[in-house]
């Protein structure tokens, strides 16, 4: 949820989900560290990070839930998503079945009953053209269909990397504060609140 602060500061919970592979840890780590790693270790659980940004006059503070793509760690994804601002969710341009479950994904967030939350699209390893197996027109008109900002991004080259999260950052202040969580909240404070302590970086 954007919460906004003191001068025009925010607060934006913000998630990423996709594939596994896809390369969300590396847009995360290009973001917030500007590293990138050829052998980026696939993400246990989810890896949680800040970085801020400012945007005209108001600075954005995300807080960002970079989850993990194994199948087997689904069911732990509305946990990240809910009460968030944004999400990005992420495929890779040489994997068709990364595109499909990226739309699933678009689906579940759509269904989750945020009409305020931001959704980016982004087809990541734009670097590897040769590879390419979804054209960036399929990606353009399934976005557009479905009310998202789509972009084609490269963790690697570091194309298109601040560009998501600022186009994100300039869209919030205009979004509707999110509403209240009903029922049982597992973000709140309490036992079922992630452990914050792994990796975190201001
Ligand atoms: N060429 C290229 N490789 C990338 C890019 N982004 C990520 N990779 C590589 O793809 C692999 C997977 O990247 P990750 O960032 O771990 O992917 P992930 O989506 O976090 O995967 P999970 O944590 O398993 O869900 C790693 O070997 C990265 O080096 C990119 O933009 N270009
Ligand atoms: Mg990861």
């Amino acid at each position: 949820m954007a919460t906004p602060g003191a001068g025009g500061n925010l607060q934006a919970k913000l998630v990423l989900l996709g594939d596994m592979g896809a390369g969300k840890s590396s847009l995360v780590l290009r973001f917030v560290k500007g590293q990138f790693f050829d052998y980026q270790e696939s993400t246990i659980g989810a890896a949680f990070l800040t970085q801020t940004v400012a945007v005209n006059d108001v600075t954005v503070k995300f807080e960002i839930w970079d989850t993990a793509g194994q199948e087997r760690y689904h069911s732990l994804a509305p946990m990240y998503y809910r009460g968030a601002a944004a999400a990005i969710v992420v495929y890779d341009i040489t994997n068709t079945e990364s595109f499909t479950r990226a739309k699933n994904w678009v689906r579940e967030l759509q269904r989750q009953g945020n009409p305020n939350l931001v959704i980016a699209l982004a087809g990541n390893k734009a670097d590897l053209a040769s590879k390419r197996k979804v054209e960036t027109e399929e990606g353009q008109s399934y976005a557009d269909e479905n009310g998202l900002f789509f972009i084609e991004t490269s963790a690697k080259s570091a194309q298109n990397v601040n560009e998501v999260f600022y186009e994100i950052a300039r869209k919030l202040p205009k979004a509707a504060p999110a509403p209240q969580p009903q029922g049982l909240n597992l973000n709140a404070q309490g036992r079922t609140q992630p452990k914050r302590s792994c990796c975190s970086t201001s």
